[in-house]
């Protein structure tokens, strides 16, 4: 088993968290039950927030290299990117993640190299972390539901990795899957877990495709998809797996989470696309979350989220048909 567990609540928590869990209770009828992403948000807006304080996790300094990876809008407070998360393991709101990912443990953590590589192998967080230098690149993240952040990453690229496993000239698609602990996660109902992802192999062996094992320089926090996720800046956010525990190489289109959910609303490419709009929103503008405003930031929204480089991947592809 990778995930252990933190082995009591402190006393001062407990209070203030039964109060949560009966509000969400509530908020869960209110919802109907209906999973779907997008409509925590319109829920949210209508039910105050209860206060409830999670433990502080101690994250850790990295090592991390400059890169050239930037881009002009200011960067997200570090504390905002670490309060509004979508990690669905833990609750359908924006502030679950926070309140319950503390719970997960990231150490001892291994990641599964299998299917068509040369060599399967089982490999510790630590020798991958350590693999090769970390690059901090400040990356746009657009998620599908039209908000935004801009987010220093630490990591490297994807593609050192996947040199390093050996992958079989019969792989065409790598497949991310997370930890699934029905102890420490909340699992809600309705959604296929372990969460899955994939990539093609030429999405995954893109320079921009980034293995990555922090943020600001720090360790990610569990709600950031602790200690191992992906990030692909021209993608809507939920094609990058958190807390990755396996890392499959195939020769057919696996499924994918989100896909499975609703494939009208969640393709499997899941490019930036302003021109695509979601059945129900539109994708051509976004809230940029960079500040602590509490006034929306409106952007417009860049093909492939701005990353104009990968538009050859796509070449002789429609787009909106292709989505
Ligand atoms: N395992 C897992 N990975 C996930 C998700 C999830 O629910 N579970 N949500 C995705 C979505 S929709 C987004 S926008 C990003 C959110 O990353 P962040 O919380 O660090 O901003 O994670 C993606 N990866
Ligand atoms: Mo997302």
């Amino acid at each position: 088993m990778l995930l252990k567990f933190a082995k009591q609540i402190p006393s001062s928590e407990i209070t203030s968290k039964d109060a949560y869990e009966s509000f969400n209770a509530t908020r869960r009828r209110f919802l109907g039950g209906a999973v779907a992403m997008g409509a925590s948000a319109a829920a949210g807006a209508l039910l105050p927030e209860a206060a409830f304080a999670a433990p502080t996790q101690t994250l850790t300094k990295l090592n991390v290299v400059q890169t050239k990876y930037t881009v002009s809008d200011a960067t997200t407070p570090e504390p905002k990117a670490q309060s509004y998360n979508n990690f669905y393991e833990f609750g359908e709101d924006k502030s679950d993640p926070a309140k319950n990912a503390w719970k997960m443990h990231d150490r001892p953590w291994t990641v599964k190299i299998e299917g068509l590589v040369k060599q399967p192998q089982t490999l510790d967080i630590d020798k991958l972390l350590s693999y090769r230098p970390l690059e901090q690149r400040v990356y746009r993240f657009r998620c599908v539901e039209a908000w935004s952040m801009v987010i220093p990453w630490d990591g490297y690229p994807l593609s050192e990795l996947i040199k390093f496993v050996n992958p079989l000239p019969s792989a065409k698609y790598v497949q991310f899957l997370t930890a699934k602990d029905s102890k420490t996660m909340v699992l809600p109902f309705g959604i296929q877990f372990p969460y899955s992802e994939a990539l093609r192999m030429d999405e995954a062996m893109h320079p921009l495709t980034l293995l990555t094992f922090g943020s600001y320089g720090e360790t990610l926090a569990n709600q950031q998809g602790a200690p191992i996720r992906v990030i692909v800046p021209w993608k809507y956010g939920f094609k990058g797996a958190k807390s990755i525990v396996t890392i499959r190489f195939l020769d057919k289109q696996p499924h994918t989470t989100w896909n499975d959910m609703n494939s009208e609303e969640y393709g499997f490419y899941s490019n930036v696309n302003p021109n695509r709009s979601h059945p129900r929103w539109s994708q051509a503008r976004e809230r940029l979350l960079n500040s602590n405003s509490i006034l929306p930031k409106i952007r417009t929204t860049d093909m492939f989220n701005g990353y104009s480089e990968v538009a050859s991947l796509y070449n002789g592809m429609d787009l909106m048909k292709n989505y």
